[in-house]
């Protein structure tokens, strides 16, 4: 537990759980827990997530792709990071770094293992040569915005998101602090959709679908339930980015696959068919 009268030790050492939501799941060790291994489908492509912003980003890559007539078709399973899924021997072979998203792309001789969200969304992009330009400025500026993204969002979730919503206690310091960082970084996105009716130009990009489940879900108020505190109405390009999103087909799929949260009718835990969303979300098959 922290206060302001904490004063570091010389080295640090793990001691009591810290509190706060998550606080099982925090080690400062890396590797496997426990064995388990994956489960594998019919598909070429087996991805092991949940439905946090990161994993919605691949989720939705997929339903985009499937949608625009590719053969994208996928097994999703679900990782239950809060019961430590994530380090399961299975799946620290697929991510060492044992967070989710994670893919495992059987087309070639062997599977090949992706990890990162922005690596999926590239690897995926580059295979079906979709949402992402092949050369030129309107490559790069994609690739700016989505790494952009990378760097930017941990300063929303582990930062601002962990100290306004998660943390045993509300310290000023730290939510002053990733406050100011996350309505910078919304003028940033702000001023970019003034201009343009997606962040990397006229075309809808991997980068809208790696800063949409970030900035547009907090934006539409479904993120640490700070839509007021961070004034996001102001922001009204962003906003009107994230309504245009929200409303594609496409993503509404894309967020119901490994979600195990909210409404019955909007989590499908598990997806290995399009027929899915159909007959076997959770207000459908109860449990
Ligand atoms: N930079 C990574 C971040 C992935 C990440 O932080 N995933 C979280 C869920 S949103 C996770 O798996 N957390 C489990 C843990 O920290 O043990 C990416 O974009 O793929």
């Amino acid at each position: 537990m922290s206060d302001s009268t904490y004063t570091p030790p010389e080295v640090w050492t793990w001691e009591a759980p810290s509190g706060g939501q998550f606080a099982s799941i925090n080690r400062p060790i890396s590797g496997a827990t426990h064995d388990k291994d994956l489960p594998v489908g019919q598909h070429p492509f087996q991805l092991y997530s949940l439905a946090t912003p990161n994993g919605v980003k691949v989720t939705v890559m997929f339903e985009e792709l499937l949608a625009a007539g590719h053969e994208a078709e996928y097994d999703a399973w679900r990782i239950d990071i809060s019961e430590g899924d994530q380090f399961g021997s299975g799946f620290v072979a697929v991510n060492p770094n044992s967070k989710i998203p994670a893919l495992l792309d059987h087309t070639g001789d062997t599977p090949l293992r992706v990890f990162e969200s922005a690596s999926i969304l590239m690897h995926l992009a580059e295979k079906f040569g979709a949402f992402l330009p092949k050369s030129g400025p309107a490559r790069t500026e994609t690739l700016n915005w989505l790494f952009w993204q990378m760097g930017s969002a941990p300063y929303l979730g582990g930062g601002f998101g962990h100290f306004y919503a998660y943390a045993p206690e509300k310290w000023q310091y730290p939510i002053d602090r990733f406050a100011m960082e996350v309505k910078r970084q919304l003028d940033v996105l702000d001023r970019q959709l003034a201009e343009r009716p997606y962040i990397a130009g006229d075309e809808y990009t991997i980068a809208d679908m790696a800063i949409w489940p970030w900035y547009g879900q907090l934006c539409l108020g479904r993120l640490y339930n700070a839509a007021t505190f961070l004034d996001v109405a102001s922001y009204k390009h962003v906003m009107a980015w994230a309504e245009k999103i929200d409303a594609r087909p496409a993503v509404k799929r894309g967020r119901m696959v490994n979600r195990s949260f909210g409404e019955p009718e909007m989590q499908l835990r598990e997806r290995h068919a399009a027929s899915d969303f159909d007959t076997r979300t959770q207000d459908k098959i109860g449990g």
